[in-house]
């Protein structure tokens, strides 16, 4: 069975996170993957404080294993948010698109666990001298917001560079990329594109079977130009979001106003004008499936690959 430290840091089965992913990632989603060993994540970025907090009382009446919230720095309740989770007494935060310093003392007093997410063995190392317990390494194959570097170089940089355990993220989807997480030095996996198809993932049909009808080739970067890049399915409308912030004509806040809204409109209503944030590997999701298939699948597929690689490679 695959353990590492964090396993006996988080108080979890197996070594597998689902992404926080915004608009997406509800207390249904969260306390399924955690009721299946893995550790779920809330978002805190669709709603107000208050409705996150909502989903945190829903999620501690769904599940007693440990679940996290996921902030991101970036959403203009972040600092509000950061100090609710503290309130609710939530035992394990992760941050993205920014660095979680200024909110660091007040959680670790608070006895949680914090777990950035970073994109650069800079940022990991600034985590790790602020107090972060661990740090998920996420590649520019990833869904949403993302960074410059890819996964496969990024995990055995940053698992060089700091002693707190790294979970690995961007670009997993099945139990191979896990044990290649694995051999680079990671002691966890992070998933975020294979759970938005799972029976307790909220996000509209529409999303899911764009999601399943996917190729290798599906996906498209845009918000390069301005800085924000994100990755996500090709479609009509990220398209012409992509040919729209390549006119000179065009201000950034044209740009801006275009995608406003644009995620919230495909996971909730599926809408052709919709931003479906996806990973490269939305290509290897082939059906819906109950989150505690999908935890078993990555894992159990992971140690099946990790004997037969070395039963076959190592005779
Ligand atoms: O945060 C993410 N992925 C996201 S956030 C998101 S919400 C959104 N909604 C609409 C438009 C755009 C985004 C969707 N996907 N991943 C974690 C992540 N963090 N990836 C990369 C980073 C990152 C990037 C820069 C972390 C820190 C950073 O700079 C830190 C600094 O200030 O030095």
């Amino acid at each position: 069975m695959i353990k590492s430290r964090i396993c006996d840091m988080l108080g979890i089965e197996y070594p597998i996170f689902q992404g926080g992913m915004a608009w997406v990632a509800d207390a249904s989603l969260a306390a399924a993957v955690s009721n299946a060993g893995g550790l779920g994540l809330i978002t805190s970025i669709n709603t107000s404080t208050e409705a996150v907090r909502e989903e945190i009382k829903k999620c501690k009446a769904l599940t007693d294993k440990p679940f996290g919230v996921n902030i991101m720095l970036q959403a203009p309740n972040a600092g509000e948010v950061a100090q609710m989770i503290v309130e609710e007494g939530v035992k394990v935060v992760t941050t993205g698109a920014g660095s979680p310093v200024r909110y660091m003392e007040m959680w670790r007093n608070a006895g949680m666990k914090v777990i950035p997410v970073v994109g650069s063995v800079a940022l990991a190392v600034k985590m790790e001298r602020a107090g972060a317990d661990a740090v998920v390494a996420e590649g520019a194959e990833s869904g949403g917001h993302i960074g410059e570097l890819h996964t496969l170089p990024l995990i055995p940089q940053v698992v060089d560079a700091v002693k707190i355990p790294v979970i690995a993220a961007g670009g997993i989807g099945d139990g191979r990329g896990a044990a290649a997480a694995f051999m680079l030095g990671a002691e966890g996996v992070q998933v975020g594109t294979r759970f938005l198809v799972a029976e307790e993932c909220r996000a509209h049909e529409e999303y899911k079977n764009k999601v399943l009808g996917a190729t290798d080739s599906s996906t498209i970067v845009t918000g390069k130009r301005h800085g924000h890049p994100v990755r996500s399915l090709k479609t009509l409308f990220s398209r012409s979001f992509a040919q729209m912030e390549n006119d000179p004509n065009v201000t950034p806040e044209e740009v801006l106003a275009f995608g406003a809204g644009s995620l919230r409109r495909a996971v909730e209503e599926g809408d052709e004008n919709g931003s479906y944030m996806a990973g490269e590997c939305a290509g290897l999701v082939r059906r819906k499936e109950p989150a505690k298939a999908i935890v078993e699948d990555i894992i159990l597929g992971a140690e099946r690959v990790m004997r037969e690689v070395v039963a076959k490679r190592l005779e």
